[in-house]
């Protein structure tokens, strides 16, 4: 690679090692090619920065963070990114929350973030830049006069024309798009979305090798599906303790679900569907609990409180209908628990429950996968409309609003004989292998590296 990568995101590791898979693949990246991150400082701060400041110890790349003031958190963040874009790209419109002042600001920070990006960048530089924060900074760096390569990945599903409509006129994603040399999106079904915006504008020609011609412009949109560190996750699953020390509760049948509290996961379809299975259960004696961590995000933000109302309530009755003086069915927890700890609560358990909405990935899926015992797996109960299942084809797959469906499967995955259960897991573990984070940020940056010079097509129009 002849020039540096810069990587830009809005959460930025402070710890000079970070945890957790797509941070640890962004520094890996980092520290082959050598480079620089930047992202917003965790601390909010009463006025913006006007500078980077440099953070972390780490040699082989700098890390440089810029500083969001509270009003910018409110507005930018939790407002257009959170109460506005999130929403619309989740097929969830009723939620979408539009102030002028949220777009003012989302407009603002990205301006004012990539001037900041402009004083470190150099023209030969690799710039990749991550999720629904920044659509707008291609078109505020060619603004400035940047014209090396720029590269974009959305994590979340991008959204069907029919919701655009929601989103601000200012909010042009087709414009904003069109100033990156490649999009990568998750899945083929989100590259099918993108393109069938870009047919429906008048400027746009998709040509026939997929690329897509808007105005001078020439770009490429294309799915790099996302996934875990399967090395490091397996060891956490197998090392240090057993199953059988996770405490006297768990030595029972238990079904794990593990969301950050997001109306997006699904969880009150869950904790119905579990219900329903529970009342129908042929053996009554069969105590099978549902294990359901989800740690709270994003709180300030109405719609997030609602469902966390909604979830609690579901749980209490849910255990006041089925719990017995010696047994708890559901047990609900809303904290952070440790990685490590994690990986083993997966192993444990019979049935892995992924059910959302909407998902651009879902990498529970892919962590529960590897967390299996080859030789007595769990079976993953997945959501067909999660980014993975266009990977997990032989998950047992589910509709999350059809709540029998989802009983019938709870009840399907806890019967199944041994030897489905190897063959579903096998063929699910070999997708998780082939889309390892590793893989996945190698061949986003190697794509990116073959774009043309944006330069070239600049004079074709
Ligand atoms: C976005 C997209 C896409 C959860 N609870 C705890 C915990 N987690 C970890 C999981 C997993 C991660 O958080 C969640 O990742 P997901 O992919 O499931 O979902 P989002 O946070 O919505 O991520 C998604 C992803 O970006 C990547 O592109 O797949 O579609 O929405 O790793 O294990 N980790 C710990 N304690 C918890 O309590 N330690």
């Amino acid at each position: 690679m002849s020039g540096r990568l810069i990587v830009i995101s809005n959460r930025i590791p402070t710890e000079a090692e970070p945890s957790g898979g797509l941070v640890v693949a962004m520094h890996a990246a980092l520290c082959n090619h050598g480079g620089i991150w930047i992202g917003a400082h965790p601390e909010v701060t009463e006025a913006p920065s006007s500078h980077l400041e440099e953070i972390g110890d780490q040699t082989s790349y700098t890390r440089l963070a810029f500083r969001i003031a509270q009003r910018e958190h409110e507005e930018f963040y939790l407002g257009f990114a959170n109460s506005v874009l999130w929403p619309v790209c989740h097929r969830r419109g009723d939620l979408v929350d539009l102030k002028r002042s949220f777009e003012t600001t989302y407009g603002e920070v990205n301006k004012r973030l990539a001037r900041l990006i402009m004083e470190v960048v150099e023209p030969e530089d690799l710039i990749w830049i991550q999720d629904y924060h920044f659509f707008p900074l291609a078109s505020e760096l060619r603004k400035l006069g940047f014209e090396g390569r720029l590269g974009f990945f959305l994590h979340i599903p991008f959204p069907a024309l029919g919701d655009l409509g929601a989103l601000p006129q200012t909010a042009n994603l087709a414009d904003w798009l069109a100033d990156y040399d490649l999009v990568g999106l998750q899945t083929r079904a989100d590259v099918a979305r993108c393109l069938e915006m870009f047919r429906a504008q008048r400027r746009a020609e998709v040509m026939l090798d997929g690329r897509i011609k808007y105005g001078a412009r020439v770009f490429s949109v294309r799915s790099f599906p996302i996934g875990i560190d399967v090395d490091t996750f397996v060891k956490a699953a197998t090392e240090g303790c057993d199953s059988a020390d996770l405490g006297d509760d768990l030595k029972e049948e238990y079904i794990i679900g593990v969301d950050r509290l997001d109306y997006s996961k699904g969880l009150p379809n869950r904790f119905r569907s579990f219900a329903q299975y529970l009342e129908k259960r042929p053996n009554k004696d069969r105590r099978v609990s549902l294990l359901q961590i989800a740690p709270p995000t994003r709180e300030e933000v109405t719609a997030y409180r609602q469902i966390r109302v909604e979830l609690e309530e579901l749980a209490g009755r849910l255990n006041g209908q089925h719990a017995e003086l010696d047994w708890t069915p559901l047990r609900y927890i809303h904290r952070n628990i440790d990685r490590n700890l994690l990986a083993k609560l997966y192993r444990g358990a019979r049935v892995g429950m992924v059910t959302p909405l909407a998902d651009g990935m879902n990498l529970v899926a892919k962590e529960y996968i590897a967390a299996q015992d080859p030789e007595d797996p769990g079976v993953l109960v997945l959501s067909q409309l999660a980014g993975a299942a266009e990977d997990l084809t032989e998950a047992l797959l589910v509709n999350p609003y059809d709540i029998e469906g989802m009983a019938e499967a709870i009840a399907k995955a806890l019967d199944m004989p041994l030897a489905e259960r190897k063959r579903r897991y096998a063929a699910c573990m070999t997708m998780v292998d082939k889309t390892d984070v590793a893989i996945w940020c190698k061949s986003f940056i190697a794509a990116l590296e073959a774009c043309e010079a944006p330069l070239a097509w600049g004079t074709v129009a």
